[in-house]
């Protein structure tokens, strides 16, 4: 069963939604994709919603862009957390899609990510679930752990070859 919902108003979305799914992965956490536009699908949108937590779901993830009222809209009809991923659009570089996101009146909050930080997303969904699964917690510790290692190891690098070497051996990475 999905723990977490990832939905988008556009299959245009897939592309950057699909970094949440590949860290879900990474993390073992069940999770579903769904398509369903707000203002193009509106009843289905607030069925998804108000359905979500009895279908199991405990996060969802949002992905919109332009005038993005869909993670503000799932939010309005679920008491489920929602994290909106604003996705950067051609003509306003997805400024318009962050603004509409994290500028939820309040009330009815939308946990907004950087313009398409869907990765980031699905690490918050991943901290929000380690709250209740023990396992989940360490797998979370073992991934800092790492990111922690991995910015020792450059740095040491950096200090035994010094910048031009290490740029050369970077170039591309
Ligand atoms: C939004 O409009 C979608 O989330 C997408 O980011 C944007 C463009 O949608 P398409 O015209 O590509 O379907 O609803």
């Amino acid at each position: 069963m999905a723990a977490v919902g990832i939905i988008m108003g556009s299959d245009s979305d897939l592309a950057i939604m699909r970094k949440a799914g590949e860290v879900l992965e990474q993390f073992a956490v069940p999770y579903e994709y769904t398509v369903c536009s707000a203002h193009r699908l509106p009843v289905r949108t607030a069925a998804y919603a108000s359905e979500a937590e009895g279908r199991g779901l405990k996060v969802i993830i949002a992905g919109a862009g332009g005038a993005a009222h869909l993670p503000g809209v799932l939010a309005a009809y679920t008491l489920l957390p929602v994290i909106g991923v604003p996705i950067k659009t051609s003509t306003l570089s997805g400024v318009d899609s962050l603004y509409s996101m994290v500028q939820m009146p309040q009330g009815i909050p939308v946990a907004t990510v950087a313009i398409n930080g869907a990765a980031n997303a699905a690490l918050l969904a991943v901290e929000i679930l380690a709250l209740n699964d023990a396992g989940l917690r360490e797998r979370l510790q073992a991934y800092r752990q790492n990111m922690a290692a991995e910015v020792t190891a450059k740095d040491q690098r950096l200090k035994e070859v010094g910048a031009d070497i290490y740029l050369r051996e970077t170039e591309g990475k």
